[in-house]
């Protein structure tokens, strides 16, 4: 159960696997990966996707020549494999033309080009068979508060979505947007920082049904935020579209550990919450389980597949511990006593308002809190540290 197949459906990054070691501080520790390479590593590992930036298969300025080449390549070894490409995505933060942003750069010419180009990665996602276009703003936002009119940027990011949401409507291309929000870094503080500030975002859209969110663990946990809580909201919106897996310690920059690597607890509840919380505890997420990590530049290319391997390995392992945690009886007898399931239960009785509720005496007038002191708790502790006997193996 913990070695990874295609119906696991594990996608990675190109820029993951693919990433050479260059941080603020150093350059590259790792030469460049061959795309065929990189497509038929993953296959044998079990992985069911790949996904990519526009510039992480073909260098930003490529000829036509050049980048056609390489789409050549790229769908020459996914016929090899059957490795399938679900998603991509654009770069619009690596060339110094996006120093100040893509769709919100104070340079119209700018945002045009940013446009321009989505427009042509699209168009490359419906051909290779994506069905999800996430939008990673990392270079939308500012430094300094005149810099940047927070207003007027979120119009034109608005108008971008919008005008990117009517092409694929009239393309009748069989793609959403995700939009992943991040609070910082590479820009001081960016656009739409959290899951939060995205979903109210998305309401103000023209088709707000075709667009939802990209959550990566270690970007909201830079925020101080609970990931799986984060989730579980996006998942009440309807609008998990695709997710990012990596690992975070804590709010400092973006880490990019493999899964689980940083706060395993999270994971664990994570895991359970995708594999376990739907319907009669069905999975409540079906999409790629994609994961944005970065293989730390102290390794080797064999550490760069050991890493990407123990991403897949990990999550497997948290699904079967969270298997386990959820038959166990002892498990159940403390969600019972800490009333779990009792939240599901309506406050108001069918048909029931106001009225109704002032009319009813032992809701307030003949309700006693005085026994609450004291009186019966709720025994989230013993269910916490049952979770955690069950991750660590020990049930
Ligand atoms: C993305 C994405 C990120 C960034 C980052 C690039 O598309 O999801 O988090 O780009 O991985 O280094
Ligand atoms: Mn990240
Ligand atoms: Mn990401
Ligand atoms: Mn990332």
């Amino acid at each position: 159960m913990t070695s990874p197949t295609p119906a696991d459906k594990f996608t990675f990054g190109l820029w993951t696997i693919g990433y050479n070691g260059t941080d603020p501080f150093g350059g590259p520790t790792r030469p460049p990966m061959d795309i065929v390479h990189v497509v038929t590593k993953l296959a044998e590992l079990g992985a069911y996707g790949l996904t990519f930036h526009d510039d992480d298969l073909f260098a930003f300025g490529s000829t036509a020549a050049q980048r056609q080449s390489q789409i050549d390549r790229l769908k020459g070894a996914l016929g090899d494999t059957g490795l399938k490409v679900p998603m991509v995505t654009t770069n619009l933060f690596s060339a110094p033309v996006f120093k100040d942003g893509g769709f919100t750069s104070n340079d119209r010419d700018v945002r045009r080009y940013a446009l321009r180009k989505v427009l042509r990665q699209i168009d490359l996602g419906a051909e290779l068979g994506a069905h999800t276009l996430v939008m990673w703003g990392g270079r939308e936002g500012a430094e300094y508060d005149a810099a940047k009119d927070i207003r007027a940027a979120l119009s034109r990011y608005r108008e971008g979505v919008n005008m990117l949401s009517q092409y694929v409507i009239d393309k009748g291309y069989d793609i959403r947007f995700a939009i992943e929000p991040k609070p910082n870094e590479p820009r001081g503080d960016i656009l739409l920082p959290t899951l939060g500030h995205a979903l109210a975002f998305i309401e103000t859209l023209e088709h707000p049904e075709m667009v939802g969110l990209n959550p990566e663990v270690g970007h909201e946990q830079m925020a101080g935020l609970n990931f799986a809580a984060g989730i579980a909201q996006a998942l009440y919106h309807g609008k998990l579209f695709h997710i990012d897996l990596n690992g975070q310690r804590g709010i400092k920059y973006d880490q990019d550990l493999v899964f689980g690597h940083g706060d395993l607890h999270n994971a664990f509840a994570l895991v359970d919450l995708l594999e376990n919380g739907g319907p009669d505890g069905t999975p409540a997420y079906d999409g790629p389980r994609h994961f944005d990590y970065k293989p730390s530049r102290t390794e080797d290319e064999s550490g760069v597949w050991d890493s990407a391997a123990a991403n897949m390995r990990t999550y497997l392992l948290l699904k079967e511990r969270a298997a386990a945690f959820r038959a166990d009886p002892e498990v159940q007898e403390a969600l019972k006593n800490a009333r779990v399931a009792e939240l599901s239960q309506p406050t108001l009785a069918d048909g029931e308002g106001y009225a109704e509720l002032l009319a009813d005496r032992s809701a307030f007038e003949d309700f006693d809190p005085e026994p609450y002191f004291g009186g019966r708790g709720f025994g989230f502790v013993r269910l916490q540290q049952l979770a955690l006997e069950h991750l660590l193996g020990a049930r």
